[in-house]
């Protein structure tokens, strides 16, 4: 599964780079950058031409995090991330809204960047333990850390994966492949020369990895 995070400002351009990535691309991600530029009703838009993952790092408390949910199903999208350092009242909260919807909840257990070491990265087990507790769908898990993805996979057998910081964060797709169920990539394909190419060629390259590793 590939995951296109449409990290853009401009509604035309989003919308350009979807069409032309759309027979390669599973999944459009939507996060702040999109949804503060062109409003929510961008995520209704996008969700008639592809399913949406509401990236509102949700992190409030059990009321505000479900208000959160609420608005991005309402708008059309099909699953929501929440942070999983929240603890589980908030996860089971948002899970409430989202059974509403038919929609799923994936949890994120440690972001890519290396400063997430500091606080995150302790945690990052326990989270994707209270997260299958919950009943969540799936959890976020750094590419650019193989050992935690191997980890939290070892934790949450059945949850979907999905891993971002291939590509542009340095994530290399044989580390992880045979963790995880999807990948999650934004900048190496709307900033490529042909973005349509590097959809296909990176989900071809997925895939393969996933066979072989
Ligand atoms: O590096 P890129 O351009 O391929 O984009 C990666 C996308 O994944 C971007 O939207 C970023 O916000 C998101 N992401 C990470 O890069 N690292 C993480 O640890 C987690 C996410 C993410 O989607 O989870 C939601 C918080």
């Amino acid at each position: 599964m590939l995951v296109l995070a449409l990290d853009l400002t401009s509604r035309e351009k989003a919308l350009e780079i979807v069409e032309k990535t759309r027979d390669f691309v599973d999944a459009v991600k939507v996060n702040y950058p999109i949804v503060l530029s062109c409003g929510i009703e961008i995520v209704k838009e996008l969700s008639e031409i592809k399913r949406v993952i509401a990236d509102f790092k949700i992190a409030d408390i059990p009321y505000t995090s479900s208000l959160i949910a609420e608005i991005a199903f309402k708008n059309g999208a099909n699953a929501v991330i929440s942070h999983g350092f929240v603890g589980r009242d908030v996860l089971e909260e948002i899970m409430k809204v989202a059974e509403n919807y038919d929609g799923k909840v994936y949890v994120v257990t440690e972001l890519t960047n290396e400063g997430a070491r500091e606080f995150m990265g302790q945690f990052a087990r326990k989270i994707a333990e209270i997260a299958k507790e919950v009943g969540c769908h799936g959890l976020i898990a750094p590419a650019t850390k193989p050992e935690r993805v191997r980890e939290v996979r070892e934790v949450a057998k059945n949850l979907e994966i999905l891993s971002p910081g291939i590509g542009a964060q340095k994530g290399k797709l044989e580390e992880i492949a045979k963790y995880v169920d999807g990948i999650i990539v934004g900048r190496s394909i709307y900033n490529a020369d042909n973005p349509k190419e590097a959809a296909r060629k990176i989900k071809e390259e997925f895939e393969k990895a996933k066979l072989t590793s």
